[in-house]
């Protein structure tokens, strides 16, 4: 049967010199140093009795390491759990609780908060930003040699869980067909070959940063210039030996604010890729001006991977997010009804295809609320297809905030918010950023005779809520501003305060 996934993207680069990551301190891993430490760690795993479809939760800093553990539970048939760095303990015993799973990954730091969440039913163990730890302690005396475990097409490779809008996040189970079949779409759609250097500078705990830029690497055989993360100093000294790099908005806008991004540091350059977020159509034309290169943006989800992209050869529209990528199918549908819509109007965009996930983790009716039994999933954006074919985003369907690429649901911020001392009610809304693009902002009523203590409420979100879902700023209203059925009109609201953050 074999295990497709892992001969595409890692056994064929068996026996490679070639570069696989190099890393800011000039070190270089080829590809066969790569499969060597994920064949050592996937004995490790395998000595730890783990069966295959058993899911490994790793919350870990970006390292070679922490990628060897991806490719080494691809080879042993375990689901790749990876979770935010800014995630909460609290957050965390969720993820771990709700997926059951068998293995617990983290840094040292992490060990002793995590312990409690882990100890039911998980082993734990550590791996750091250096490597080390101690999993990699364990792995280096394995032998760098395993024989990949049988897996289908259909079998699960990873968890990446997504909020929704009741608070309580979800785990989207993606297939090796899914991931798989996205990566080798998006190494034609934009010509990867393994002359390719990626300035890789996203995390790799989401679908942006793993399955679309190490995935895409991966299955054309170039390398990567692996950073920890977007440092603009870092980015803008290693830009001259990349010829592709990918990233969200903010990655383009910091790099135009700064005058050292230059059009001769750019021209080299083969390919600018962005997404997870929408560009605004001034950094498109702004970015061209300085560099001569039209960015390339993409649009894609957690449960889809990548739906559409912009032609590498032919126009790339600002404000559009492309043509639906070759074997997805994409629909604007009619909220309501479900009814698809003529051309041209603007409606819920619904997509089915290989890259559609195969559900929510032990949710069977959020599942179906979203993804029909014909396939297609409901993406919750808004958007329309205009007379050449190209997919435009308008908005979203769904109350959901994106702040530097990362998602937040307003109600998971509400809920956290409603329980503090004095607060009657809240409304979280998203606000324009100039740096994150839209920022989180918290709408307070106090109880009646109340004054709520705004540092001692911010300083409580701290410890249940990752650094990127705390609101920028809070504000207390005398009351929530509702239509005549009693919900909250947060169009209003966004109307309201959609200059606090941009207005010099
Ligand atoms: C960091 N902070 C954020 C934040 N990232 N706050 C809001 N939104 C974010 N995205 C916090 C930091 O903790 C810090 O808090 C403060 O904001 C400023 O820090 P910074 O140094 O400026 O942050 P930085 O480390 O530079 O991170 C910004 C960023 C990063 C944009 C580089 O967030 C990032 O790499 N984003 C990429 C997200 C991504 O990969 N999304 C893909 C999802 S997949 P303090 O304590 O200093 O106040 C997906 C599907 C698809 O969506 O289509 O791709
Ligand atoms: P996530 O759940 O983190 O995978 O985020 C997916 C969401 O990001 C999508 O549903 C869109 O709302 C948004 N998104 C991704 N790419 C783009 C893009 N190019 N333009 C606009 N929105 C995007």
């Amino acid at each position: 049967m074999g295990n497709l996934l892992y001969d595409r993207l890692f056994g064929i680069h068996a026996g490679k010199e070639t570069p696989f990551l190099h890393l800011p301190n000039g070190q270089v891993l080829t590809h066969s140093d790569f499969l060597d430490m994920a064949s050592r760690l996937a004995n490790t795993l395998i000595g730890f009795e783990l069966e295959p479809g058993q899911r490994v939760a790793v919350q870990v800093e970006k390292s070679p390491e922490a990628l060897a553990l991806f490719a080494a539970c691809v080879q042993t048939g375990l689901v790749f759990l990876p979770l935010n760095t800014a995630y909460t303990v609290s957050e965390l015993s969720y993820f771990i609780e709700n997926s059951g799973a068998a293995l617990v990954v983290c840094d040292d730091v992490n060990r002793a908060g995590l312990a409690p969440a882990a100890a039911q039913k998980a082993r734990l163990e550590t791996l750091n930003a250096d490597g080390s730890g101690s999993l990699m302690r364990r792995a280096l005396g394995m032998l760098p040699a395993f024989e990949p475990v049988n897996r289908t097409e259909d079998d699960l490779a990873a968890f990446l869980y997504t909020s929704g809008t009741t608070g309580r996040s979800k785990g989207a189970m993606l297939s090796q067909a899914n991931l798989l079949s996205n990566a080798e779409t998006l190494v034609r759609e934009w010509r990867f070959t393994d002359d390719d250097v990626l300035l890789h500078a996203l995390p790799i705990f989401h679908t942006h940063g793993l399955f679309v830029a190490t995935n895409v690497v991966l299955a054309s055989g170039g390398s990567m210039i692996f950073l920890p993360k977007f440092d603009l100093d870092e980015v803008l000294r290693h830009l001259p030996d990349a010829t592709a790099m990918m990233g969200v908005p903010t990655f383009y806008t910091r790099l135009l604010d700064d005058d050292r991004f230059t059009g001769d540091l750019a021209c080299h350059m083969r390919l600018f890729i962005s997404g997870s977020a929408p560009m605004l159509a001034e950094t498109h034309q702004q970015f061209e001006a300085r560099t001569g290169h039209r960015i390339l943006e993409r649009y894609g989800m957690t449960e889809t991977n990548m739906n559409t992209s912009n032609p590498y050869d032919g126009e790339r529209r600002a404000g559009s997010v492309g043509f639906p990528l070759p074997g997805v199918e994409l629909k604007v549908t009619d909220s309501e009804t479900g009814e698809t819509l003529p051309q041209g109007e603007i409606g819920m965009i619904e997509v089915r295809g290989p890259n559609v996930f195969q559900g929510y983790w032990e949710m069977p009716e959020k599942t179906a609320a979203e993804l029909r039994e014909d396939g297609f999933f409901i993406t919750g954006d808004l958007g329309r297809v205009d007379a050449d074919g190209y997919v435009h985003i308008v908005g979203r369907g769904k109350d959901l905030i994106i702040s530097g690429g990362y998602n937040i649901y307003p109600k998971e911020v509400e809920l956290v918010l409603d329980d503090q001392l004095g607060v009657l009610e809240s409304a979280v809304i998203g606000v324009p950023h100039p740096d994150f693009g839209e920022t989180v902002l918290g709408l307070l009523v106090a109880e009646p005779n109340k004054s709520p203590d705004l540092e001692a409420i911010m300083a409580s979100a701290q410890t249940q809520l990752a650094r990127f879902k705390h609101p920028r700023k809070l504000i207390v209203l005398n009351e929530l501003p509702r239509n005549t059925m009693g919900k909250v009109q947060k169009n209003a609201l966004r109307e309201a305060y959609k200059d606090l953050f941009t207005e010099d």
